[in-house]
C-alpha cells in the first residue's frame, strides 16, 4: 500500500524555522516498523511552512496514498483538521489515521474531523497491524490501541500495553522514507534519535503519564549506536535525543556516553533533556563524560525556582540535590555549574504564570534566567488534555483562552490569581528577547558562518513587531508586543 505520513507545520516562538527544523521521530519509527513491502513517504511540514497546501496537494498526487497518517500535538489540532479536509477533497476514499499526544489524550476531539482511525499511545505495532488489516480486508476489532469508526459510532479498542523496547520488538527508524529536505539546527543538519522511553516522575504539566503510565524502558546500546550511525550516514551532524527522561538511570547514561566515545561517534553534536537533580547529584562523573561524548546543549527542566511554584508543578523532587544521600535543597545552580565547568550550554526550561504567581515571583524567575541560563526556554503553564495541571486550572477557573492553536507554550492561555494572562506573557516576552541576544556570541563561536549570514534574520525574528520608533525608544513596548501577537496570529494560518 502507499502510505503518506505527515507531521504538522505549526511551530512556536522558541523554534523559529530559520534556526531549527527538526524531523518528527515518531514518523520514521512508524515507517521502520510497517511491513517492508509498503511504500511509505514521510513529509515533515515544518520544512514547508509557507507552502503547506501546495506541498500536501503535490504529495497526494505524486504518491497517491491509500492511507494518510498525521502526527499531532494539541496546538496543531486545527491545522490537522484542515489538512484532513484538503486531503479528502483530493481523494475522498482515502483512509486517514491520526496519532501522537493529542489524538491519544483527546480522541473525542477527532470524532468529527473526517478521520477513520485513531492510534492511541505508542504506534509502531498498532499501525503495522492496521495496515495489515486494511490490506487484507481483515477486521480491526482485535487491534489494541486503536479507535475506529463503525457506522456513526466510534469504537475504542482496549489500550495497548507499553512496549518493552529492550527486546528488539521495535525496529530501527526508516529515514529513507523522508521526501522533503532541509532539517537544520543553526545551519547543521539535524536528526533525532531515541535511547529510552518513559518517565517515572509525575510533573503536573506533562502529558507523559497519561500517555503511557509511569515506567522507563531502554533500547540496547547496539541499537542506539546503529541509530546514531544511520542518522550520521544520512547527513546529520547534530543529534537531538528525544528521550522523555534519559537521566532516570544515570549509570546507564554514563555508560552510553562511553559507548558513544568508544564507537567514535563523539564528533557529532548532541542535545539532550535532563533533570537538574541527576546532574547536580552525579555531575562530577557524568558531566565530563557527557562533554567528551559530544553533548553541547542540555535542556534542563528547571520549571521554576520558587518552592511554591515547584509544588504546584509537582516538580520539586526532580529538582532536589541528593548528593551523599542527603537532601541538599534545590539542585539547579549546582547542575548548571557542573555543565558550565564542562563547557556545555544550558537551555533553561522555566514555567511562569502559575496560579499563585505575582509580578515579583515571575520577575524572580526571569532574573534567574538572565543570570544563569545560556538560552531561555521559558513557557507558560498550558492545560493540555488530561494533565493534572489542566484539572487544577479548570477547578480554579483560571483558563481564559480556549483557542487550542494558541496552546503553544509561549502564549499565556491561563491567568494567575494576581495577574492577567496578557501581563504574564508580556513580562516573559519582553525579558526573553534580550536573553536570546546575549547568547549570540556563543553561537557565533561555534557556527560562525551561519550566524554571519543569518544573524540579521535571526534578530529580526527575535524582535518581530519592532519598528524604528520602538527601537529608538519613542514607543511603548506594549505596542511592539501587540504587533508581535498579531504576527503570531497570522502565522498560525498554515493551511
Ligand atoms: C522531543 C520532544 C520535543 C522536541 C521535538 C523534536 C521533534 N521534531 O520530534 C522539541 C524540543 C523540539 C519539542 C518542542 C515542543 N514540544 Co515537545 N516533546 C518532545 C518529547 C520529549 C518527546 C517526543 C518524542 O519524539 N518521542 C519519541 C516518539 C517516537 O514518540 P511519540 O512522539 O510519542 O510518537 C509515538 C506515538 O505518539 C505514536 N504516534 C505519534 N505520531 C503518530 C502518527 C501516526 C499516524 C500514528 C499512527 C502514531 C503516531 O506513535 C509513535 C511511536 O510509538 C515529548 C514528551 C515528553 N515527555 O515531554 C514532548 C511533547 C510531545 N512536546 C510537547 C509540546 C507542547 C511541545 C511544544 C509545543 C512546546 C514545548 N513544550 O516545548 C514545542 C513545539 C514544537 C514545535 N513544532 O514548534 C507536548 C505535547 C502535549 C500535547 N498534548 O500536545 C509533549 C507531550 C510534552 C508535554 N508538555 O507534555 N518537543
Ligand atoms: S521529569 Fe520530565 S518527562 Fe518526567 S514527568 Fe516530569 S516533565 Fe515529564
Amino acid at each position: 500500500m502507499n502510505v503518506l505520513l505527515l507531521s504538522m507545520p505549526d511551530s512556536f516562538e522558541h523554534m523559529p524555522a530559520i534556526v531549527i527544523r527538526m524531523p518528527n521521530g515518531a514518523l520514521t519509527s512508524l515507517a521502520g516498523n510497517v511491513d517492508s513491502h509498503h511504500r511509505v513517504a514521510i513529509a515533515d511540514l515544518i520544512l514547508v511552512q509557507n507552502r503547506v497546501r501546495q506541498t500536501v496537494t503535490e504529495l497526494m498526487q505524486k504518491f497517491d496514498p491509500q492511507v494518510l497518517g498525521l502526527s499531532v500535538m494539541t496546538f496543531q489540532r486545527r491545522t490537522a483538521g484542515r489538512i484532513v479536509k484538503l486531503a479528502r477533497s483530493l481523494k475522498p476514499n482515502l483512509k486517514v489515521a491520526v496519532g501522537g499526544y493529542d489524538p491519544s489524550l483527546a480522541p473525542d476531539a477527532y470524532a468529527d474531523m473526517g478521520v477513520d482511525y485513531i492510534v492511541r499511545g505508542e504506534g509502531e505495532i498498532t499501525f503495522r497491524d492496521l495496515l495489515r488489516a486494511l490490506e487484507n480486508g481483515g477486521s480491526v476489532e482485535q487491534i489494541s490501541g486503536l479507535s475506529y469508526r463503525s457506522g456513526k459510532q466510534w469504537v475504542h479498542n482496549s489500550d495497548r500495553p507499553v512496549h518493552g523496547i529492550e527486546n528488539g520488538e521495535i525496529r530501527l527508524p526508516n529515514r529513507n522514507a523522508r521526501v522533503l529536505k532541509g532539517y537544520t539546527l543553526m545551519g547543521r543538519q539535524v536528526d533525532v534519535i531515541e535511547t529510552s522511553r518513559g518517565c517515572t516522575y509525575d510533573c503536573s504539566f506533562c502529558s507523559i503519564i497519561e500517555m503511557r503510565g509511569r515506567n522507563f524502558h531502554t533500547y540496547s546500546f547496539d541499537r542506539v549506536l546503529a541509530d546514531i550511525r544511520d542518522a550520521r550516514d544520512h547527513g546529520a551532524r547534530t543529534l537531538f535525543l528525544v528521550d522523555d527522561n534519559i537521566t532516570l538511570n544515570v549509570r546507564r547514561f554514563e555508560a552510553l556516553c562511553r559507548a558513544i566515545i568508544d564507537g567514535g561517534l563523539n564528533k557529532l553534536d548532541y542535545f539532550v533533556q535532563a533533570m537538574t537533580s541527576a546532574i547536580a547529584t552525579h555531575g562530577e562523573t557524568l558531566a565530563p563524560l557527557m562533554r567528551q561524548a559530544g553533548f553541547r546543549y542540555v535542556f534542563l527542566g528547571i520549571e521554576n525556582i520558587l518552592e511554591g511554584d515547584l509544588a504546584f508543578l509537582r516538580a520539586a523532587a526532580k529538582n532536589t540535590d541528593r548528593a551523599n544521600g542527603h537532601n541538599n535543597g534545590n539542585a539547579t545552580v549546582k547542575a548548571i555549574n557542573y555543565l558550565h565547568q564542562n563547557k556545555m550550554l544550558v537551555v533553561g526550561g522555566l514555567i511562569v504564570g502559575n496560579p499563585d504567581d505575582t509580578r515579583e515571583s515571575i520577575e524572580t524567575n526571569l532574573e534567574f534566567a538572565r543570570q544563569y541560563v545560556d538560552w531561555p526556554y521559558i513557557q507558560h503553564p498550558t492545560p493540555y488534555p488530561r494533565t493534572p495541571m489542566t484539572k487544577d486550572f479548570v477547578d480554579k477557573g483560571l483558563i481564559i483562552n480556549q483557542r487550542l492553536e494558541e496552546y503553544d507554550g509561549t502564549t499565556a492561555v491561563v491567568r494567575t490569581e494576581h495577574l492577567s494572562a496578557e501581563d504574564a506573557e508580556y513580562m516573559r516576552w519582553k525579558a526573553e528577547r534580550w536573553m536570546k541576544v546575549r547568547h549570540l556570541p556563543s553561537v557565533l563561536r561555534h557556527d560562525f558562518w551561519y550566524v554571519l549570514s543569518h544573524g540579521p534574520q535571526m534578530l529580526a525574528h527575535t524582535f518581530r513587531g519592532s519598528s524604528l520608533r520602538s527601537v529608538l525608544g519613542l514607543e511603548d513596548s506594549r505596542k511592539t508586543f501587540e504587533r508581535y501577537k498579531a504576527i503570531r496570529k497570522q502565522e498560525r494560518e498554515y493551511v
